[in-house]
């Protein structure tokens, strides 16, 4: 039993020494030794048919070698790890500079952007940035901007009427009135917002976002408004953008025009963005009608003034080259990401 035990051991000591670094090699000694059918099951099975007097001394033997089988194994196993672990890295195999995954931050929706942005070249040409109430009433809304009492405008298939004889805007204009009956010239300002018609249809939403801008001061001209039309559009899309006016009607304005700035997507010379003519229609324009300045008490005959209107959920489409209205509102996580920053 003892030149046995002796036998093993060192059966066991070369087996392992010539293994080492291999953790295959090492796993076939460890069955070899410690396994169901492994040289250590075979001297237990001898061990129980020993006479009494002997087992003592022999099972104290027997387990000191088991153990030393054991630990041996495992120190070996994790040096052959270790020795792979570094030579992986050595090859290149291990990208230990991978980078982390980035966390998620979110965005500001493209209309927003797009609102700041035009609110940025307002503030730096001196424009002050006013808002007003979504809620309106009848003279804020229509009578002051020379919109007669059965103009279509107020149609209650137009607007929305709510209690008490008021309504949701139908443009941002109220804000200009208010901003006038509030304030003297010199008056320059923007107000940005929500705005509401019932309309729902592939390009018209019941809610929607404008800028109107308003000049009043002494000597404001036509060509104040044309000089300040060409100076926004050339500073949001760039100093290559053409524009042009026609004429247009708008109660509150007198000559009032349309304008278009060459197209974004195709350069002028025809898309399908443009349907075209080249040209993209933004928005209306002119010289408030003095009906409105005798509304909120201006002198006519004193001051002149402009005033201009966009819509910025088409701009927004424009600017990031969105062809459908209604990814604008559906707040798609999936769609918003594709606007970082
Ligand atoms: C437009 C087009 C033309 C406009 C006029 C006024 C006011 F209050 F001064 F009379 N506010 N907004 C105006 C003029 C708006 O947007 C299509």
């Amino acid at each position: 039993m003892f030149r046995d035990l002796e036998r093993i051991e060192r059966e066991f000591e070369a087996g392992l020494a010539s293994a080492a670094g291999d953790p295959g090699a090492i796993e076939a000694v460890r069955v070899r030794f410690l396994g169901r059918k492994g040289e250590m099951q075979a001297l237990l099975r001898r061990f129980a048919s020993l006479p009494p007097a002997e087992k003592p001394a022999a099972g104290k033997a027997l387990n000191a070698l088991k153990t030393r089988i054991e630990t041996a194994v495992a120190e070996a196993s994790a040096a052959a790890a270790a020795v792979r672990r570094r030579a992986e890295i050595a090859a290149g195999g291990l990208d230990v500079g991978l980078p982390a995954r980035t966390p998620w931050r979110g965005s500001l929706h493209p209309v927003t952007r797009t609102r700041r942005e035009l609110e940025r070249i307002f503030r730096d040409l001196g424009y002050t940035v006013e808002s007003g109430p979504e809620v309106e009433d009848d003279f804020h809304n229509f009578q002051a901007l020379n919109l007669p009492p059965n103009h279509p405008a107020r149609d209650a298939t137009d607007t929305f009427y709510v209690e008490g004889g008021l309504l949701l805007r139908t443009h941002t204009s109220p804000v200009q009135i208010r901003t006038m009956q509030a304030r003297r010239p010199p008056i320059r300002m923007v107000c940005p917002g929500r705005v509401y018609r019932r309309d729902l249809d592939a390009t018209h939403l019941p809610m929607f976002h404008q800028l109107e801008a308003l000049v009043v001061d002494e000597g404001i001209s036509m060509a104040d408004l044309k000089g300040t039309i060409d100076a926004l559009w050339k500073r949001f899309f760039g100093d290559d953008v053409r524009i042009r006016f026609r004429p247009g009607y708008f109660p509150f304005v007198e000559p009032g025009c349309e304008y278009d700035v060459s197209c974004r997507v195709c350069g002028g010379r025809g898309c399908r963005a443009c349907k075209g003519t080249g040209w993209l229609e933004l928005g209306g324009a002119g010289m408030v009608h003095p009906a409105v300045f005798e509304a909120v008490g201006i002198d006519a005959e004193r001051y002149t003034g402009f005033a201009f209107g966009l819509g910025i959920d088409r701009i927004a489409m424009v600017r990031h080259g969105i062809d459908d209205l209604r990814l604008l509102m559906e707040n798609d996580i999936r769609f918003l990401a594709r606007f970082p920053a």
